[in-house]
């Protein structure tokens, strides 16, 4: 029987203001305290060991029968590739284990796995004796943590900061490069040789996550990873295929317009562009096909950090902010006076409102107005 009165409970606290007004000039104005100096870059960053915490887990998942993992809202690789590879392991031990997420499995996905997602309003949230979510915690089990009975284990398992969920089981820290990397830690503390399914599921994740190997959160840890993965049978020219080239029609088109109007801030190295729901419905192209412009946009030579503004369902603009180590900006910090958070490499904000264009530029109306 599984048992919490073993783990000691930790909490982490953090305030989110969410009074904002957006236009690209204030952002443009705070870029100078934002820019830092060459001297004053961190060392290189020391990552968390987990070796207590996978002692932990493993005792979790030893002793419990049924196992809920729970993946984030709009799945992207990475908590598939975490929770796949979890959801494996755990069956050849002999647990029953579902997963759930509020939005169904991609599709794309399904020439690598056969799998389903469940919405928690399916599931008997009760019959579970621990629950793993893996990957942005806090975008869909935020909502089913209060659901739980408080006997349930549970178990957090992210490299996103500014984390405020708390769990019985707390394996978080950002300088990691993806749910998948931490996972693949968590099987090899245990022992486990992973089996071409798994490894398969952990190098989707972890791919997607360095953009195939070319973000900033790239370690050695990270290529050693990659590379036992491959020789554990995963087939890395084939994930790379699927998650970065395979684009159909429609998202070309919708690329095509972003980047047609992307402008260049000569000053500040802020390169912009904006999509509108209008956009997305013209080219029918899918919402996921807009997170690949920052990261292309990112690669332009001139632009030291980028800012991609989208129109998104329920009157939200949503804004992803990207750039790359050498240009030492930290756009979690823009993100941040903006509601938002994320890495300092990578992160956004969500504003009420739309986008319109004036004679200055792309501006966000804000919804109240
Ligand atoms: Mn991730």
């Amino acid at each position: 029987m599984l048992s919490k009165s073993f783990l000691l409970k930790s909490s982490k606290k953090q305030g989110i203001n969410d009074t904002y007004v957006l236009c690209i000039q204030r952002i443009v104005s705070q870029i100078p305290h934002l820019i830092q100096e060459e001297a004053k870059r961190k060392p290189l960053p020391i990552m968390r060991d987990f070796s207590k915490e996978w002692k932990t887990l493993r005792y979790v998942t030893d002793n419990a029968s049924r196992v809920l993992l729970f993946a984030h809202s709009r799945p992207d690789p990475d908590t598939v590739g975490a929770n796949i590879a979890l959801k494996y392991f755990l069956e050849q031990t002999g647990k029953k284990v579902d997963i759930g997420c509020f939005d169904a499995f991609p599709q794309n996905l399904h020439s690598l796995f056969e799998a389903e997602f469940l919405h928690p309003d399916l599931l008997n949230l009760d019959s579970y004796d621990a629950i793993i979510a893996c990957d942005s915690v806090d975008r869909g089990f935020d909502k089913v943590l209060p659901r739980l009975k408080s006997e349930t284990v549970t178990v957090l398992i992210d490299h996103h900061p500014d984390i405020s969920l708390s769990g019985d089981v707390v394996i978080i820290d950002p300088e990691y490069s993806s749910s998948s990397e931490l996972v693949y830690l968590f099987l090899q503390s245990a022992g486990v040789t992973p089996t071409k399914p798994i490894a398969t599921a952990l190098l989707l994740g972890l791919m997607f996550d360095t953009g195939a190997f070319q973000h900033a959160n790239v370690t050695a840890q990270v290529m050693r990873i990659a590379s036992e993965l491959m020789q554990y049978g995963a087939p890395a020219n084939k994930i790379a295929e699927l998650i970065f080239s395979k684009k159909k029609v429609a998202a070309l088109k919708l690329w095509g317009k972003a980047f047609e109007r992307a402008r260049l801030h000569p000053h500040s190295g802020l390169l912009t562009t904006i999509i509108t729901q209008q956009d997305v419905d013209e080219c029918e192209a899918m919402v996921d096909d807009i997170y690949q412009v920052t990261t292309i946009l990112s690669a332009v030579p001139e632009a030291k950090y980028v800012l991609v503004l989208s129109e998104r369902d329920g009157g939200m603009v949503r804004g992803s902010l990207r750039s790359l180590e050498h240009h030492a900006v930290d756009v979690s910090a823009i993100a941040k006076t903006l509601g938002g958070g994320g890495h300092k490499l990578a992160s956004g904000f969500e504003v009420p409102g739309k986008i319109i264009e004036t004679d200055y530029g792309w501006q966000v109306i804000p919804k109240s107005l």
